[in-house]
């Protein structure tokens, strides 16, 4: 079987921002009496695409793609604001916080899109919903439980988180483990010519 590695796209957040959703995060974890897994700041992203497990020969098309992508972009800032969950507050599955960004956040991650269908990925079925996942609720949790941090979330402050400028995307690899999920940078693209 060839070598295969489970990869993504993201913009990175600056450590002090995620210190920032590391505080908000560590309040929203004293409401939950389930254990929800809640996403370590430090591994806090924007997820721009999911590849999943790619082999390690079509890594070079990824960069030629991710570099004209970057390329046709440039630099922005994202001002973190709001939360949400997917798929409705009827039934929270991830907690998430959100974002405000002009229009260069969406024309990059349709461009990342773009870019990568000549590596062989599929375009994205769903419109992009720009998003930052706090936690994911386990498939055994009651649904009130998950109801209850949510509506937790909700009343929590977000206009202090921060903004920064993206500069740049990068590919990750995604180990997953049962101590949660490792990622590790392979190949980071500036954003502009
Ligand atoms: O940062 P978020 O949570 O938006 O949810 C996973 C995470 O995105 C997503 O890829 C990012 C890095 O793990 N992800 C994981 N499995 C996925 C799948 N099967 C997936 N996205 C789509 N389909």
């Amino acid at each position: 079987m060839p070598e295969s590695k489970r990869l993504f796209i993201a913009i990175e957040i600056p450590a002090s921002v995620q210190q920032n959703i590391g505080v908000l995060s560590a309040a929203l974890r004293k409401a939950d009496d389930y254990g929800l897994s809640w996403v370590k700041a430090s591994n806090i992203h924007l997820t721009l695409k999911f590849l999943g497990e790619t082999p390690v020969s079509t890594l070079e098309k990824i960069e030629v793609g991710m570099a004209n992508a970057a390329a046709n972009s440039s630099p922005f800032e994202i001002t973190l604001s709001g939360c949400g969950c997917f798929p409705s507050p009827a039934r929270p599955r991830v907690l998430w916080l959100g974002m405000q960004a002009d229009a260069r956040l969406g024309q990059l991650q349709r461009g990342v899109d773009e870019a990568l269908v000549d590596a062989g990925f599929a375009r994205e079925k769903k419109p992009f919903s720009a998003h930052l996942t706090l936690a994911r609720v386990p498939d055994t949790c009651p649904t009130t439980t998950s109801q209850k941090i949510y509506t937790q979330l909700v009343t929590l402050d977000t206009r202090h988180l921060g903004s920064f400028t993206a500069t740049e995307i990068t590919l990750f690899q995604s180990v997953l483990s049962r101590f949660g999920a490792q990622y590790t940078p392979l190949y980071r693209c500036r954003l502009g010519k």
